[in-house]
């Protein structure tokens, strides 16, 4: 059963393949030209909802699993921002670099060097049986000063609840093992084994 992750972000597509290494998954991009997808809903789940079902269409595909991640990281001392926005949240067309840039800075100037903060990931799939999607969380904490380099995104300021280093100095087994992502995964695995026993 052919999997196709809608996805352009290379550190999640190295995730996921990681995640479900037994299996054949393919990111869209491999398939076909990649294109741009408006993700105008309010939640982690309908963006992730639109993602998955526009890959579904342009696919062409109606045998394929199109999975979909929408993620983001919310800090307490920012409201839960950035939340949905987390990818724009320097402005369209920013680096995770930017991104991470901007997210010390908010921390700092609300007059804090760290806060409480969690990771979302909602996991939509889409196939001709039909959509759903799971989620998973990772709690923790940012820190205003970024440390190592694995991981993408957010991860260097990003410390599990439970350790005292970043998701930037853990090693990325680790990281594969408590992650919103790899949370999310486990529950949309027991999905699409229903998928492929259901087409027998
Ligand atoms: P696609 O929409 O193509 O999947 P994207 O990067 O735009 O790629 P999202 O809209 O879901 O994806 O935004 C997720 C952002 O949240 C991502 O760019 C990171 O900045 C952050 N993020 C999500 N999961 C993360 C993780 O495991 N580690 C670090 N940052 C993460």
């Amino acid at each position: 059963m052919k999997i196709v992750l809608a996805t352009s972000n290379k550190g999640k597509v190295r995730e996921i393949k990681e995640l479900l290494h037994d299996r054949e998954v393919f990111a869209y991009t491999d398939l076909m030209e990649g294109f741009e997808i408006v993700e105008d809903g309010d939640t982690f789940k309908e963006n992730a909802l639109i993602k998955a079902r526009a890959v579904y269409r342009a696919l062409g595909d109606e045998n394929a699993v199109v999975i979909a991640d929408d993620s983001g990281i919310s800090v307490d001392v920012l409201d839960g921002a950035p939340g949905i926005y987390s990818a724009r949240y320097a402005g369209e067309g920013c680096s995770d670099k930017d991104n991470l840039n901007k997210l010390t800075e908010a921390v700092e100037s609300a007059g804090f060097e760290s806060s409480p903060a969690h990771y979302t990931a909602a996991i939509a799939i889409v196939s001709k049986e039909g959509e759903s999607c799971v989620h998973g969380w990772m709690h923790g904490e940012v820190s205003v000063v970024p440390r190592g380099e694995n991981g993408f995104g957010y991860d260097p300021v990003f410390t599990p609840k439970g350790y005292t280093q970043t998701l930037g100095e853990l090693d990325r087994e680790l990281k594969a093992e408590i992650s919103h992502r790899s949370k999310g995964l486990h529950l949309a695995k027991i999905l699409i084994d229903q998928i492929k026993t259901q087409r027998g």
